[in-house]
């Protein structure tokens, strides 16, 4: 089974303890990802994204910077954007102030606290925008509100997040999303397609650690949301390349035997077991481009980073 994203039936809360126990039940034990981002986790996800050795940030902020003329260009004005992921909006105001007067931005955000704040901002900095806040999995169905005006759809998904689902779940994803946002939709994509491992596991394993505190959150989030006993001075974090899958693995060594009890149930720990927390694929482009074509969008623009990394995908119904 896979730590990743993984479509749920919509639950009193975005992550169901029965999802927790499955993967901590798992002859390969793994944990969803979105745990990863309670409060504290997307604290710690913008600190990373400060790092030098976290480079699909700033890659894909240049490439917004430098390419978002010709993006809005082709989306036009008056646009109805939808971002599942919403995140801190640094990428979103970039994007919201190169369209031609946005008419409605719809975030969608399991951290409700986030989603909040950047609503209530981005609704203060540009006067006229409609923003429709929708706290809730985006990885779940969901419904969305039926456009008011007459300018394209957009769904932005910049930050890689796209390698965060095993494949099959991420051209699920993509076609979920198109029919979401309607025939004449347009999509943006951010999506790294880095193999060097050397790079890699420095990005995913930085010098101070912040991405090892990051992965230690999930278990303070256990604990505090699903009466789990972890002891985080008793797990590591680790960083590991699979090339053959062209992806970067997050786990969380035990350090020693251990019971670990989560909401009642004995888990049982060896010494070096791994909990797999979250599976990055690092999609080359005929791979991410042959997604988006099965998904139904149809590529039309492709802008890369100067080295190859990192690449925005842009894309139409
Ligand atoms: C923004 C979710 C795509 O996978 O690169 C950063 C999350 N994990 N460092 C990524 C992450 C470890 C990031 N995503």
């Amino acid at each position: 089974m896979k730590p990743t994203n993984r479509a749920t039936r919509r639950r009193t809360d975005p992550i169901a303890g029965d999802d927790v126990l499955a993967g901590l039940r798992a002859p390969r034990k793994y944990l969803p990802c979105k745990l990863l981002y309670d409060a504290r986790g997307a604290e710690l996800f913008e600190q990373i994204c400060t790092l030098d050795e976290y480079y699909p940030y700033r890659s894909e902020l240049a490439l917004l910077g430098e390419h978002l003329p010709a993006i809005a260009q082709a989306v036009g004005p008056a646009a109805r954007v939808i971002e599942p992921g919403s995140g801190a909006g640094q990428k979103t105001r970039m994007l919201l102030s190169a369209l031609d007067r946005p008419a409605t931005y719809i975030p969608i955000d399991v951290s409700a606290e986030q989603l909040a704040a950047t609503a209530r901002d981005l609704h203060a900095e540009f006067a006229g925008l409609e923003v429709i806040p929708i706290a809730a999995d985006y990885t779940a169905q969901l419904a969305l509100p039926p456009p008011r005006h007459a300018g394209r759809s957009l769904v932005f998904f910049p930050g890689s997040t796209i390698g965060n689902f095993e494949p099959t779940d991420a051209r699920q994803f993509l076609a979920r999303f198109a029919a979401l946002a309607g025939p004449d939709a347009s999509i943006v994509l951010g999506a790294d397609a880095n193999a060097d491992a050397e790079e890699l596991l420095r990005a995913y394993d930085d010098a101070q650690g912040v991405t090892a505190a990051f992965d230690l959150n999930v278990l303070a989030h256990l604990n505090r949301a699903y009466a789990a006993t972890f002891d985080l001075a008793a797990f590591m974090h680790r960083a590991v390349w699979d090339a053959a899958r062209s992806r970067i693995e997050m786990h969380l060594v035990s350090r020693r035997r251990q019971i670990v009890h989560v909401a009642g149930e004995p888990i049982h720990l060896e010494r070096g077991e791994p909990i797999v927390t979250e599976h990055c694929y690092k999609h080359s482009p005929d791979v991410l481009a042959a997604l988006l074509d099965e998904a139904g969008w149809r590529v039309r623009q492709v802008f890369a980073d100067p080295r190859g990394r990192m690449r925005l995908w842009l894309g139409e119904r």
